[in-house]
């Protein structure tokens, strides 16, 4: 087994070896953050799956606990899948999730923990009164699973979603109960969309319509929006909508500024999935956990002995305009910050570059702000332009533009054979101009066989000022991005061969014939964690 160590994240959350993939019932219980992910404890493929533990208390150093959940009865025998974790009044937590049953059902069951003078939560009880909800017969038992935190109607009643399908309407299934064991199906989904496929990983949850802080899932009342997001199988990407709970219908409505279905909002417009938040109590926040998977090949994965890493958890709050969602790493990450380089005041002309010396590239946190002189000249906007994706394979780093194409190159061997651009161009459509944001894997490795994507996402951002922010977390093997305080995010997965460790530089770069100056920058060195996973 050739273990690929250069290609290893320092500081995202990756077991030692094997694979993983969805977050699972994240919860901050007594002082604890607990995190349970879905794990092969016998390989680097999917399989054999396992609701791995790990526990911290900031959320940055994690010690690995035995896994929590596992197959040992009838009700979860072929596997123990996505779900999450809701604390009951009375400080009680309870996990709900997915089973595969020995007819290869899928079926909701719970768990509680055995212990709870355990701190750790260790060991987890699985009642035989499980499993808790099994597929009736209008519901297909194939796409019928990751249940939700549950949360607290008036009535006093309980409520539940559960992702599924039908025919290729996607749905979130609604269940209620008064004691948490008795489960009834609502007769009306709380949403569905045609044409979406399976809804894996559906996540509701109310958002404040003023300020950062987070609401617990149970939360009701005048100065709240709810969000829906689901992981659409089809397409392995997520959408959420904002939108309003008419409770007394228990139905959600997405407003009408959120499109519904594949056209929609993105947490991440790169490689991110399976994701779910939970409220963290202890510090009144919404916190966002995602799984970003390998972009290398199956075969890479079993040589390499591990697949799968975590985004870094990100704090997730409703935007001024109330139209989408702003995320942001946790504050924790900064106390892994190490040396600090900056730049202030560069400017640069069309076609020019600066390195950013003196930090480990490869390992790295990057916070730039630019500031453009002018953006009378910007391109023209094609309103046929939908997808960013395809504009971006379109104009890369090397297409000149006017304002931009600027930004970062992040994990750039010297000679600039290898890097992972992360960049703006801007252009002017009627009244607005258009941001285009881009992380593009194309030229991250000299490899052949990897998935590279040129992703890209829009920017709804005023320009007023002129100034546009970025933030990087560059981790060896993934680029971590937040465009505009957080209003775009993009996610990219990739394999450098020259640009590790010291042969990774950082640049900050200007093509378009428009000066940019880079107003300040700030880089840093990234620690790695105490104790991992
Ligand atoms: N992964 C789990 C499922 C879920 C899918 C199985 C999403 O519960 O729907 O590992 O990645």
């Amino acid at each position: 087994v050739k273990v690929r160590h250069v290609h290893r994240t320092c500081y995202h959350f990756q077991p030692p070896k094997h694979w993983i993939n969805d977050p699972n019932g994240p919860m901050y219980y007594n002082g604890i953050y607990h995190f349970f992910y879905q794990y092969n404890p016998k390989g680097a493929v999917w399989g054999n799956i396992v609701w791995a533990h790990s526990v911290s208390k900031d959320l940055i150093n994690w010690v690995a606990m035995e896994p929590a959940i596992y197959p040992s009865k009838p009700f979860d025998i072929n596997g123990c899948w996505s779900g999450s974790a809701t604390i009951l009044p009375g400080n009680k937590p309870v996990i709900l999730y997915t089973g595969i049953d020995p007819q290869q059902r899928q079926v909701q069951n719970y768990a509680v923990p055995s212990n709870l003078s355990d701190p750790y939560l260790r060991k987890w009880t699985k009642p035989d009164n499980n499993p808790l909800v099994v597929p009736d017969h209008g519901i297909n038992a194939s796409a019928f699973r990751d249940p939700t935190t549950a949360w607290l109607g008036s009535d006093g009643h309980w409520r539940i979603l559960v992702g599924g399908k039908r025919k290729r309407r996607g749905m979130a299934f609604l269940y209620r109960s008064r004691d948490f064991v008795n489960w009834v199906k609502a007769k009306h989904p709380l949403h569905s969309s045609p044409n979406t496929g399976m809804w894996e990983c559906p996540d509701f949850y109310p958002v404040s319509v003023t300020g950062k802080s987070g609401l617990d899932t149970s939360v009701m009342g005048q100065n709240v929006k709810h969000v829906l997001k689901v992981s659409l199988d089809v397409t392995r990407y997520e959408y959420y909508t904002v939108g309003r709970y008419v409770r007394n219908e228990d139905r959600y409505v997405p407003d009408n500024t959120s499109a519904d279905g594949w056209s929609g909002l993105r947490y991440d417009y790169g490689n991110f999935y399976a994701s779910k938040t939970f409220f963290d109590a202890a510090k009144n926040r919404r916190i966002l956990w995602g799984w970003a998977n390998e972009s290398d090949t199956r075969l890479d994965d079993v040589e390499k002995g591990w697949a799968g890493i975590q985004a870094i958890p990100r704090m997730v709050w409703l935007d001024d305009s109330g139209k989408q969602l702003l995320q942001w790493p946790i504050k924790e990450l900064e106390t892994l910050r190490g040396k600090n380089v900056r730049l202030r005041n560069k400017v640069l002309k069309s076609g020019e570059n600066v390195e950013v010396k003196g930090i480990t590239a490869a390992q790295a946190d990057v916070d730039v702000t630019f500031s453009l002189q002018s953006l009378d000249k910007a391109e023209k906007f094609d309103p046929t332009w939908t997808d960013a994706q395809e504009v971006c394979s379109k104009m890369g780093t090397q297409v000149k533009g006017r304002v931009g194409p600027f930004g970062l190159l992040t994990l750039a061997s010297k000679k600039l054979e290898e890097y992972t651009p992360v960049f703006f161009r801007i252009f002017k459509a009627p009244n607005k101009h258009v941001v285009l944001m881009c992380s593009d894997a194309r030229s991250s490795s000299l490899e052949g066989g990897l998935y590279k994507p040129p992703f890209a996402g829009f920017v709804d951002v005023d320009l007023s000022d002129k100034k546009l922010s970025l933030r990087s977390l560059i981790d060896h093997s993934v680029v971590e991005s937040f465009g505009a305080g957080g209003k775009t995010c993009i996610t990219s997965r990739v394999y450098p061969t020259l640009a590790v460790y010291e042969g990774a530089h950082l640049l900050a770069f200007n093509n378009g014939t428009e000066t940019v100056t880079v107003e300040n920058l700030n880089a840093w060195s990234m620690k790695k964690p105490v104790e991992m996973n």
